[in-house]
C-alpha cells in the first residue's frame, strides 16, 4: 500500500486529565474506562482505529503520579514509561485552564526519556472554559516554549475539534502498511474488557477508598446460543471493605452489576448474563505475585 501510514501513539499525562475518555473518542467507541476518580486506569491497553489512509495504535496509560508507593504503583509507572518507549507519536494530554505541577512534570519526564519523537499537546476540557478568548494567551505562552509540534485544544467531552487531533497525529505516523488486522480493536480480549467495564462501575460508585482497595477477576466467559455468561469476583481487601461494596441487602452489588452488564451489553452486541461475588484477599495491592495472578502481569 503507498502512503497508508501507521503507528503507535503514546497517550500519557497526570491522572484525571481525559485520556481514556478522548481515546474513547478518536476511537468513536467507549473501550475504555473513565470516572472522575484519578487513577481509574491501571494498565497500558492498546485501542486500534483503522481507516482508509492510516492505521492509529493509542496506547492509553494510568496517569502519572509521582512517589507513589507499592507494587501496583510500580506497575502502572512501568507501564507508562512501556508505551512512552515503544510510541512513534506522544501525545501528552493536560487540562484547560492551565499547566498544573504535575503536568510539567510529566513534560519533563517525557522530554528526558524521548526527545526523538513528536510531541502533541491535546488540551482537555476547552468546555470547561466560560470564555474562549482565553485560550489564546494560553496557546502562545505554551507555544512560545518550542517543545511541542502542535498544540491542540479539544474537549474528549462533547468531541469538538477531536477531529482535528486526529489529523494532526497521521501526519506524525510512518509510513507503512497496517500493523494489524483492519477489524482488531485492541490488543486485550473480552474478557479483560468485562473486568475493567465491572472495575469502573466501583470506581463510579463508591466513595475514597473503595475503589483503590478493589481488583476483578473472571472467573469464566462462555459464549453461549442466547448469551454470554460471565462469572466474576470483585476482590478487596478487608471485611469492612466487603461490607460497604455489597451493601444493604446486596444493593451497592446489585447496582455495580446491573449498569456493568449494560456497558458490556453494549460493547459485545449481546445479552449478558453477569454473576457478581465480593471476596477478601488481603494486601493484593502490595504484593507482586498476587497482582500477576490477577492479570497484573508483565505486559503491564
Ligand atoms: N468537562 C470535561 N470533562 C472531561 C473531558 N474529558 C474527560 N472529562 C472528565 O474527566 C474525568 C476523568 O476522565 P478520564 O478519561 O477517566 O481521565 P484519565 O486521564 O484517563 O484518568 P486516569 O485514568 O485516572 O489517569 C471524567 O469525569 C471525565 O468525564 C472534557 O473534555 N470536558
Ligand atoms: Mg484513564
Amino acid at each position: 500500500m503507498t502512503n497508508y501510514r501507521s503507528g503507535t501513539i503514546a497517550v500519557f499525562g497526570r491522572p484525571n486529565v481525559g485520556k481514556s475518555t478522548l481515546i474513547n473518542r478518536l476511537l468513536g467507541h467507549k473501550l475504555l474506562i473513565t470516572s472522575p476518580k484519578p487513577q481509574t486506569t491501571r494498565h497500558r491497553i492498546l485501542g486500534i482505529k483503522t481507516t482508509g489512509d492510516a492505521q492509529f495504535l493509542y496506547l492509553d496509560t494510568p496517569g502519572l503520579v509521582w512517589g507513589g508507593k507499592g507494587a501496583l504503583a510500580r506497575h502502572m509507572d512501568g507501564a507508562v514509561a512501556a508505551a512512552i518507549a515503544e510510541a512513534d507519536c506522544l501525545v501528552l494530554v493536560a487540562a484547560c485552564p492551565r499547566l498544573q505541577d504535575d503536568d510539567e512534570r510529566a513534560l519533563e519526564f517525557v522530554r528526558e526519556v524521548r526527545r526523538d519523537r513528536p510531541l502533541i499537546l491535546a488540551l482537555n476540557k476547552v468546555d470547561r472554559l466560560p470564555r474562549k478568548e482565553a485560550l489564546l494567551p494560553l496557546m502562545a505562552s505554551l507555544g512560545a516554549r518550542g517543545v511541542f509540534a502542535e498544540i491542540v485544544p479539544l474537549s474528549a467531552r462533547d468531541g469538538s475539534n477531536v477531529e482535528a487531533l486526529e489529523g494532526v497525529i497521521a501526519r506524525t505516523l510512518p509510513e507503512q502498511d497496517p500493523l494489524y488486522p483492519e477489524d482488531q480493536l485492541s490488543d486485550r480480549g473480552d474478557r479483560f474488557v468485562a473486568a475493567e467495564f465491572i472495575r469502573e462501575q466501583v470506581f463510579r460508585r463508591f466513595a475514597k477508598e473503595i475503589p483503590y482497595v478493589t481488583t476483578v477477576d473472571i472467573e469464566s466467559f462462555r459464549v453461549e446460543k442466547r448469551l454470554v455468561r460471565i462469572e466474576a469476583v470483585i476482590y478487596v481487601e478487608k471485611e469492612g471493605q466487603k461490607a460497604i461494596l455489597v451493601g444493604q441487602g446486596g444493593a451497592g452489588l446489585k447496582a455495580v452489576g446491573t449498569a456493568a452488564r449494560k456497558t458490556l451489553e453494549r460493547h459485545l452486541g449481546q445479552k449478558v448474563y453477569l454473576g457478581l461475588w465480593v471476596k477478601v484477599r488481603g494486601g493484593w495491592s502490595d504484593d507482586t505475585r498476587a497482582l500477576q495472578s490477577l492479570g497484573y502481569g508483565g505486559d503491564n
